[in-house]
């Protein structure tokens, strides 16, 4: 028995067992167990170790005993007189003795004894004398014993049946031993046997024969000739291979093969046919051995710790099957025919690569014994595998009512610069199929496509895109006027095909980083793995020739820049690599070694992102396909290719997957009434919902995240601001946004007048009722409001209640403004100015702030004088700035956003285009924002304070939490790549244009110990860039100062390059890293 595995041995044990009970039948025997007075306490092996060899006494009168037990007495010799004694015994049991030799006394007691146990003793001989006389025997057991060779007397014992000699030291077996004819059963397992032993090949009667553990390295040809064997053991025997003559063992019915290094059975296996179980784990098949198949009888069948890729279907002929084992192989996929062994009682599954399981599989009902873990398990969930087949039945059964694919959904993002024809496209593309379909009881909005209505701002349309086969669009249509910037992420999600339009009448190769560039790489680091395609408008207004050169300069263009980032990247990774390379030690005592000083750690996530990147490129779709929205048959080609794209199993394949009909419920819930009408929902009502569809809290996530994804719903489930909201009602959710958006005077003073003209029927708060105003009010009125929205689009300003007159249309309840504030302040769209935190403004009028919006170009910079002047110190003072820099792309939005991020931490707060100065209890902070100028200095956002030396930490505590901040709105983004820096004080101080940014990317550090090594100082290398680490590390213990390579050797004190704590989000702690595939 070499298998290693418990489970197996469990069944190889109950085998065993059974066939032990079958030929240990005893008559009733008059029985004696003796036990030494005072021996050793207790049993078995511990005797062993006992010093002094017990003394036993024979009771008088014993002649009629038969049975007779010494076992377990740490005897070396039997008491005097046992052979003359005991004129009747046919058993004698001695097992777990320490006899070193058969005791002559045995030899006595030779002509009646049938039975003799010297199992688990000392033998390393056996008294030829001894055995000779033991003529009449039929059951001899001499396991676990030290024998080199047996007595060829053996072969004497005429009437043997049963012979156990494992776990010896037997290289050979004696010649005689096929002589014992009468042999049933032979154990020489686990001995030194080099060969099959063709001795026993004459053993006609043998039904049992185990001769694992010895290292046979293959059968004779005519092992058939052992007919009668019905369990044979080979585990572990080093076989390689299987002679065809196996397959004649005609009366097999337990086989034990495992562990023998065996790739394949012998084609004739499947004359086997009264094989029951069959043991196959342990070995090297690749492919299951097909030979078995025709195996009908076959009960239990092991294949374990194999290279299984797939299962037969054939496999549901083994229709007897009570027990299969197919663990740790590299199973992808179980055929669907497995549910018809509806006889399993175990099943055992796990480690192995099986993502769905076959329909139906709840209807192995019987299978009591189920191991299923360590599968990448997607159909059933996994949660829902592990809990057995019955909740797999209830799930499927589910399932089963649910029509496959029954709404396929696509969620399709136009995107590209203004005016580039995203907008009439859209209405081209969807309107000629509501013609097409005409009485189709299209539910479409259908516009009038000779006057496409001016810029609306964002719009989300429904298209139908394929009625037959019931494909629907979600078209979001993301307005392309900068002004958008700040809200169109929320729209781009994983899972959607994103249309780039560019229009090819005004596109030049030296517009290309403009029209097409920033926007890839905005989606590249918004949804890394992102479809991409991309659409050229105004095909009509080029000439072919012309049309042509643009589309490949795209095409090339786009080539060309994937290659530069994918270099770069992959240039940034190997930098890590190198500085993983050399270890942590070795990296803290150079301090010329790149990523000098940070830990083991953060370089292994910094290149865990890095990998991340590089291997979550966009897909985009080439070529350019170009259309003109004038030409019908051209729309038709770009709506089939659409189609064709969408349809493609492998670019989309959640469009083919079968939804469990609970959350189809769960969709349609949401749209009705009442709940439908609302804004928005909060989580719990979904929950409620959902439960309404018959989820449970932990599946709600997944569904809602379908929703998403495919566009019907907005959930941004990795927001901790808006996790708590869930959006179903995009047309309106959209509408509201597009009022703060579109950056249009005159139409923000027509919503503020039609807002004002229903007034004065009851809310006393802005106007005065009155029925109807005079003219000379209106002007008046006119011009108050001209005012706001002059107010509004230069400082991003507007109170509360003109906010509501913009609203109107959605303010219906008194609070519902309030709760619209919140939610735009959720967004990060704005703040207020003058609300105390957490407190309701009592009476006067709260100011809302959209930095959006801030055009001065420089803040109001008394605060900042005045706190360094108050401080009456600023020549002392020690700078502290935290450079985030953005070599690819700057998030669009980022800094309006985080402004309002911030504006709960910091009071006194004044905003500039592109600085905010403000204070964090008495500490100034400075936010600012650079955008690139060239390749040369990338777009870079750096928090900043400033403090004097002792006193430093206050300046930390400042900007701490502002840094936490900006690293939660940039997990937003987990395709983007950016850098952190802490600038060096000293070069601040100084008024350095380039100050060195540690750990540094155009120097090194230089560090000075306290002790007494002595400073290095090396000329500066080059260094890749990194350094946010130092944010999210302790401070290095024993150094005091770190050397600025810009200036010579300048000291910077170690409180200005580490935080006297490790901020808590690392800047590249992202979670994302491990992306979910959830619905990929
Ligand atoms: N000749 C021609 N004009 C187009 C085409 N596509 C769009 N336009 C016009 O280009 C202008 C901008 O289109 P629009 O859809 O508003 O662009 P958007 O800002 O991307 O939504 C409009 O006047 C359209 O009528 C086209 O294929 N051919
Ligand atoms: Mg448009």
């Amino acid at each position: 028995m070499a298998g290693k595995d418990s489970g197996h041995l469990k069944t190889v044990r109950l085998w065993r067992d059974a066939a032990l009970r079958a030929r240990k039948l005893r008559t009733n025997l008059r029985q004696l167990t003796l036990s030494a007075a005072g021996g050793c306490p207790g049993a078995g092996a511990e005797q062993l170790d006992c010093p002094e060899a017990p003394q036993l006494v024979l009771p008088a009168n014993i002649g009629d005993i038969e049975v007779l037990n010494l076992g377990n007495n740490g005897l070396e010799e039997v008491p005097d007189g046992l052979g003359s004694a005991l004129g009747s015994l046919r058993v004698l049991v001695l097992r777990r003795n320490r006899f070193a030799r058969l005791p002559p006394a045995v030899a006595e007691l030779g002509q009646h004894l049938t039975e003799l146990d010297v199992s688990h003793n000392r033998l390393t001989a056996l008294g030829a004398e001894v055995v000779s006389a033991l003529r009449e025997l039929r059951k001899l057991n001499l396991s676990h014993n030290q024998l080199p060779a047996l007595p060829a007397q053996l072969g004497a014992l005429a009437h043997l049946e049963e012979l156990d000699v494992s776990f010896n030291r037997l290289a050979h077996l004696p010649d005689s031993l096929s002589c014992l004819f009468r042999l049933r059963t032979l154990d020489v397992d686990h001995n030194r046997l080099t060969a099959f032993p063709r001795q026993l090949l004459q053993l006609a009667a043998l039904e049992e024969l185990d001769v694992s553990g010895n290292r046979l390295r293959g059968l004779p040809e005519d092992i058939s000739a052992l007919r009668a064997v019905k369990i044979l053991w080979l585990s572990g025997a080093e076989l390689g291979t299987l002679p065809s003559g196996f397959c004649e063992l005609a009366s097999l019915e337990s086989l034990m093969l495992d562990n023998n290094g065996l790739q394949a059975l012998p084609a004739q296996f499947s004359r086997l046919q009264r094989l029951k179980m069959l043991n196959l784990s342990s070995n090297l098949f690749e492919e299951f051995p097909a030979a078995l198949l025709p195996l009908a009888g076959l009960e239990e069948l092991y294949l374990s710790r194999n290279q299984l890729t797939s299962v037969p279907s054939l496999i549901s002929g083994l229709g007897r099957l009570l027990t299969l084992w197919l663990d740790n192989n590299r199973i992808r996929y179980l055929p669907d025919s497995i549910v018809e062994l509806t006889g399993l009682e175990e099943l055992v599954l796990q480690g192995n690569q099986i993502a769905v399981l076959p329909d139906n599989f709840g209807q192995l009902s019987r299978v009591g014994l189920w191991k299923i873990k360590d599968n990448p398990l997607i159909q059933p969930p996994y949660e829902v595998c592990m809990k057995g087949i019955p909740y797999i039945a209830a799930y499927q059964k589910e399932l089963a009512h649910s029509q496959p694919a029954v709404q396929p959904r696509l969620k399709l993002l136009l995107m590209g610069h203004k005016a580039a024809g995203k907008t009439l496209l859209r209405h081209c593309l969807t309107e000629e199929r509501v013609e097409g379909h005409q009485g189709g009881g299209d539910k479409e909005k259908s516009y009038p496509p000779s006057a496409p209505p001016v810029s609306k701002g964002i719009e989300v349309t429904s298209w139908t895109a394929d009625a037959s086969r019931g494909l629907r669009f979600i078209v979001y249509d993301l307005a392309g006027d900068e002004s958008y910037e700040v809200i169109q992420p929320f729209f781009l999600s994983p899972g959607a095909l994103y249309v780039l339009v560019v229009n090819l009448a005004t596109y030049e190769p030296a517009r290309f980083p403009t029209t097409v560039g920033s926007f890839l790489h905005r989606v590249g680091a918004r949804v890394p793995h992102a479809v991409v395609c991309i659409v050229g408008t105004h095909a009509d207004l080029c000439g072919e020739r012309e049309l042509e050169e643009k589309c490949l300069d795209i095409h090339r263009q786009i080539a060309l820049q994937e290659k530069h980032d994918a270099e770069g990247l992959s240039r940034l990774a190997r930098v890590v690599d190198e500085a993983l390379a050399r270890d942590f030690e070795l990296r803290s005592a150079s301090p010329h070694a790149a990523y000098y000083g940070v830990s083991d750690k953060n370089l292994r996530r910094r290149k865990a992102h890095f990998q991340y990147l590089l291997n979550h490129r966009l897909q985009i779709l080439s070529p350019v396909l170009p259309v003109s929205c004038r030409d019908p048959r051209q729309l038709q080609r770009l709506r089939d290719k659409l189609l064709s794209v969408a349809e493609h199993r492998e670019i989309f394949p959640n469009l083919h997957r079968v939804l469990p009909r609970s959350w189809q419920v769960l969709e349609e819930l949401h749209f009705q009434p009442p709940q439908a009408q609302r804004l928005w929902l909060s989580w719990w009502d979904s929950a409620r919902l959902g439960l309404q569809a018959g989820l449970t809290e932990d599946r709600l996530q997944s569904a809602l995240s379908y929703l998403h994804e495919s566009g019907k719903l907005l959930y941004f489930e990795d927001s901790p601001a808006l996790k708590e909201h869930v959006f179903h009602n995009l047309t309106r959710l959209i509408d509201i946004l597009n009022v703060f958006f579109q950056r249009d005077p005159s139409l923000l003073l027509h919503k503020l007048l039609l807002g004002t003209s229903g007034e004065g029927e009851g809310e006393g708060e802005s106007a005065p009722a009155m029925a109807t105003p005079t003219p000379g009010q209106e002007l008046l009125r006119a011009t108050q409001l001209h005012h706001y929205v002059e107010g509004f689009l230069l400082h991003g300003l507007l109170p509360a209640h003109v906010i509501r007159l913009l609203l109107k249309p959605h303010v219906q309840a008194p609070q519902d403004l309030q709760l619209l504030l919140e939610l735009l302040e959720k967004m990060g769209l704005c703040y207020c100015l003058n609300k105390p935190k957490g407190k309701p403004l009592n009476g006067s009028t709260a100011w809302y702030k959209f930095p959006c919006y801030v055009q001065n170009e420089v803040p109001h910079a008394e605060a900042w004088i005045n706190g360094t002047n108050l401080a009456g110190q600023s020549f002392v003072a020690e700078q502290l700035q935290i450079e985030y820099s953005f070599p690819f792309t700057f998030p669009p939005g980022l800094f309006a956003r985080y402004s309002v991020q911030i504006n709960s931490h910091v009071v006194h707060r004044s905003d500039g285009k592109l600085q905010i100065f403000a204070y964090r209890g008495k500490v100034p902070v400075v936010v600012s924002y650079r955008p690139a100028k060239g390749v040369l200095q990338p777009d870079t956002l750096s928090i900043a304070s400033h403090a004097s030396l002792p006193n430093i930490w206050t300046a930390w505590q400042a900007i701490t939490p502002l840094v936490e901040e900006l690293n939660v709105l940039l997990q937003e983004w987990p395709g983007l790549h950016y850098t952190v820096h802490i600038l060096c004080s000293k070069c601040l101080k100084r008024g350095s244009p380039n100050p060195h940014a540690f750990p540094g990317h155009h120097g090194c550090l230089l560090v000075v110990y306290n002790g007494p090594k002595s400073s290095l100082d090396l000329p500066g290398m080059r260094l890749g860039r990194g350094g946010g680490e130092l944010l999210s590390q302790p401070r290095p213990e024993g150094v005091a100062e770190i050397i600025c390579p810009k200036n010579g050797s300048e000291r910077v004190n170690v409180a200005l390059v580490y935080p006297p704590t490790p901020t808590v989000i690392s800047p590249c702690s992202k979670k994302n890293v491990g992306e979910k595939h959830r619905n990929q």
